[in-house]
């Protein structure tokens, strides 16, 4: 695993602590983890590729208020591109709106920040139609469990090839401090002077009940998590979710300091069983099990951290390929212009 980086979370996005130097070396084409395009055509030779560097994947000095979480999340994901060497034209970051949506602007590659909530429903066209394409969203509690909760809802049953980072501050940030739908009951805010009444969404049990293939959550505190979790679900073939506790400093200070051994709280990890047949793997977390997953989803605040849920289902992006090879052996391999003129022709 990475080194533990001791540094806050604006230093380690604006130092120049890296992973690795940034001198210029070549590195093979089609690094580990590179998506496939299936493309039946001769290979052709590609020139020697630039290391993908923090340098390189860096493009806008981040906006957010000093101490935001979601500098900490910036940087586990810069460090996670840099150890993937993913090819650089192929990373594409999504956002709806929100600070946590501001992501897009801070990465070197394709990507949009679009509209509010909109995020999942982008991103679903573009996998389906670019499956070599590594999409990644992010967004906020507000976006991803509000505004955009069905989006999310039919994303994750139809399971379509994404890895979604949430950066949950329960709260709305942008719009300076209204509930959100994880604010937590009694929370006083612009839209709820007096304390929120309303039960918050639980984001564990959305997604499992959602049908996510790919459930974890982390802390943006801590780093290491954070990067061996989006590891993880970028590993993972579907619609993988992690939800980040990043705390908002401006509008919700030290709501996540339960959760964070520096300020006092514990970070309790989820133990995956190993499945080594001991009396102590008994007690482990089978991340298959939909019901035991939805029992630490249960817990009080402030939960567990780690893979909730895990499963092998296979995505749209898979039975989408497969349909269309079907039609295109029923169709002879007429080409899509062929099809049309005869769909045409039929209505004359
Ligand atoms: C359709 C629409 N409705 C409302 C808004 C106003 N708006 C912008 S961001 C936001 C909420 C942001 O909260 P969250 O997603 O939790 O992100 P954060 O700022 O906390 O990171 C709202 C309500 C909008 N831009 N578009
Ligand atoms: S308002 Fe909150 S969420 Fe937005 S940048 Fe500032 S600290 Fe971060
Ligand atoms: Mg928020």
């Amino acid at each position: 695993m990475l080194p533990a980086p001791n540094l806050s979370p604006k230093e380690l996005v604006n130092d120049d602590f890296d992973l690795m130097s940034e001198t210029t070396q070549t590195t093979s084409p089609g690094a580990a983890g590179n998506r496939q395009s299936g493309s039946d055509s001769p290979a052709i030779a590609e020139p020697p590729r630039e290391k993908l560097t923090k340098k390189s994947i860096t493009a806008d000095h981040p906006t957010w208020c000093p101490g935001c979480g979601d500098f900490a999340v910036l940087a586990a994901f810069y460090k996670v591109l840099e150890k993937r060497q993913l090819d650089h034209e192929k990373i594409v970051t999504l956002a709806g709106i929100g600070c946590s949506s501001r992501f897009p602007y801070f990465v070197n590659g394709y990507g949009a920040h679009y509209i509010h909530g909109r995020a999942v429903p982008l991103a679903s066209g573009i996998s389906l139609a670019r499956p070599d394409l590594h999409v990644f969203l992010f967004g906020g509690d507000g976006d991803g469990f509000s505004i955009g909760g069905n989006h999310l809802d039919h994303g994750a049953r139809k399971n379509i090839n994404m890895t979604y980072f949430i950066m949950d501050n329960f709260v709305y940030g942008l719009t300076k401090k209204q509930t959100s739908p994880t604010s937590p009951i009694g929370f006083k805010s612009k839209t709820d002077p007096t304390g929120a009444i309303d039960q918050p969404v639980n984001p564990m049990k959305k997604l499992i009940a959602g049908g996510a293939t790919f459930i974890a959550r982390t802390h943006a505190a801590n780093v290491n998590h954070m990067i061996q979790l989006i590891e993880r679900a970028f590993d993972h073939q579907g619609f993988s979710v992690i939800e980040c506790l990043s705390e908002c400093v401006e509008f919700y200070p030290d709501v996540f300091d339960p959760a964070n051994p520096r300020k006092g709280g514990s970070f309790e990890v989820i133990q995956e069983k190993k499945w080594d047949g001991t009396p102590e793997d008994e007690l482990r977390h089978d991340v298959t099990d939909e019901l035991a997953a939805y029992k630490l989803a249960s817990l009080p605040f402030p939960g567990v951290f780690g893979v909730f849920y895990e499963t092998d289902r296979p995505s749209k992006n898979a039975l989408e390929k497969k349909w269309i090879e079907t039609t295109r052996e029923k169709t002879g391999g007429a080409s899509d212009l062929e099809v049309l003129q005869k769909t045409f022709d039929r209505m004359k």
